[in-house]
């Protein structure tokens, strides 16, 4: 059985939020991961931020592939949209519902096999054009559906739970998603909430494409001495450049600036990001930095976390298509079809 519904029951002093919902109306059915599966803590991640963001679920599209990771979002936002597409071509369909309805708010969830391998080409185009979305990958380093063979983001000289060795290079999501344009590029780790969270908040505030890879050690099959993506090595190797609040434009402003090294994000939609600083001297708007600053910390063994770069003032693809700003099925039939005069026109400037 795949599919279990959750009881309706919860405690009548839970907690609501803005628009009288609680944490429970943001969970989906009961998750049949393994237990003690990082992607489930992703899950109540993605519940935790959509609750504290007051989000409707009924306005959040969540599309995946195929996978462990892809099938997470059947364990959250049950009452939004879903799409469960072919392995590695969750963002291109993404894309397309994205331009035929930008008014809902889009989350990718994926594999770093759905990702980094069959989908990689995929991944690529999306991150490149700027679809306005929330992209995350549940990163195990392994095919964990198909029982545990070494993905593509695997690191060169990780062991495998049968004792043998990875010897490619590793494809880090991260460093593609800055070159290839990504406007807001984060990594966090399945067992960070406190971290995860926020980074989650924040990248669904903002307009562009937000990608998280969100390391999630596979306890069935990469979670042993030799893995470089178990719950061991990562909390040994985490390097942590900033932490993250994440206040919406709703709420009054409280906070006081001045603590620290603090810097003060602002977005399109007026919410802040406020980063307090570990790394005194990083700095989230520089691509060219962030990517330089990843590779070396790779070559010195760390897991580079945290929000590592942003551009509060990125567009999206429907600004540069110029598209029109009514979902298709709102338009009407004289909108959609402007007549025989415009066909006429359109063909005669093709000849
Ligand atoms: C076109 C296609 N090729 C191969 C498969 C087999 N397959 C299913 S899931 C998967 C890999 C999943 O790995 P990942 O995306 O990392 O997800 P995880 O299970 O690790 O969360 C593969 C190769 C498939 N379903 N469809
Ligand atoms: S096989 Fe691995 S990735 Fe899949 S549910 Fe089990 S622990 Fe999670
Ligand atoms: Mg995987």
């Amino acid at each position: 059985m795949t599919y279990i519904a959750k009881p309706k029951l919860h405690h009548p002093s839970l907690e609501k939020n803005k628009l009288g919902f609680t944490r429970r109306d943001y969970e989906g059915a009961i998750s049949t991961l393994c237990a003690g599966c990082g992607h489930d803590s992703i899950s109540a991640a993605i519940v935790r931020a959509c609750f504290q963001l007051d989000l409707p679920p009924h306005r959040i599209a969540k599309l995946s592939g195929i996978g462990c990771s892809s099938k997470t979002p059947t364990y959250f936002l049950g009452s939004s949209h879903g799409f469960n597409s072919v392995h590695g071509r969750m963002p291109s369909v993404l894309t397309g519902a994205n331009l035929a309805n930008r008014d809902l708010i889009y989350l990718g969830v994926s594999g770093d096999g759905d990702s980094a391998s069959i989908g990689l080409g995929q991944f690529a185009h999306a991150m490149r054009r700027g679809v306005n979305m929330v992209y995350i990958v549940e990163n195990n380093g392994v095919y964990g559906l198909t029982k545990g063979q070494f993905s593509a983001t695997s690191d060169r000289g990780a062991k495998s739970k049968r004792g043998v060795v990875n010897n490619d290079e590793p494809i880090d999501l991260v460093g593609m998603a800055l070159q290839l344009g990504a406007t807001y590029v984060a990594r966090s780790f399945s067992g960070d909430k406190s971290q995860l969270v926020p980074l989650i908040e924040g990248a669904l505030a903002h307009r562009g494409a937000a990608f998280i890879d969100c390391i999630s050690p596979c306890v069935a099959f990469n979670n042993h001495e030799g893995s470089t993506k178990s719950f061991d090595y990562v909390r040994e190797h985490n390097e942590a450049v900033n932490f993250l609040d994440v206040i919406t434009g709703r709420e009054e402003i409280t906070v006081d600036y001045a603590l620290g090294s603090v810097e003060v994000v602002k977005q399109h939609d007026g919410s802040l990001l406020r980063l307090r600083k570990l790394a005194g001297d990083y700095d989230v708007h520089d691509r060219g930095e962030a990517l330089s600053f990843l590779q070396h910390r790779h070559a010195e063994g760390e897991i580079v976390t945290g929000l590592l770069y942003v551009d509060p003032d990125a567009e999206d693809l429907h600004s540069y298509l110029d598209t029109t700003r009514k979902p298709f099925n709102e338009l009407t039939e004289e909108e959609l079809c402007p007549g025989s005069a415009a066909l006429d026109k359109l063909n005669a400037s093709l000849r």
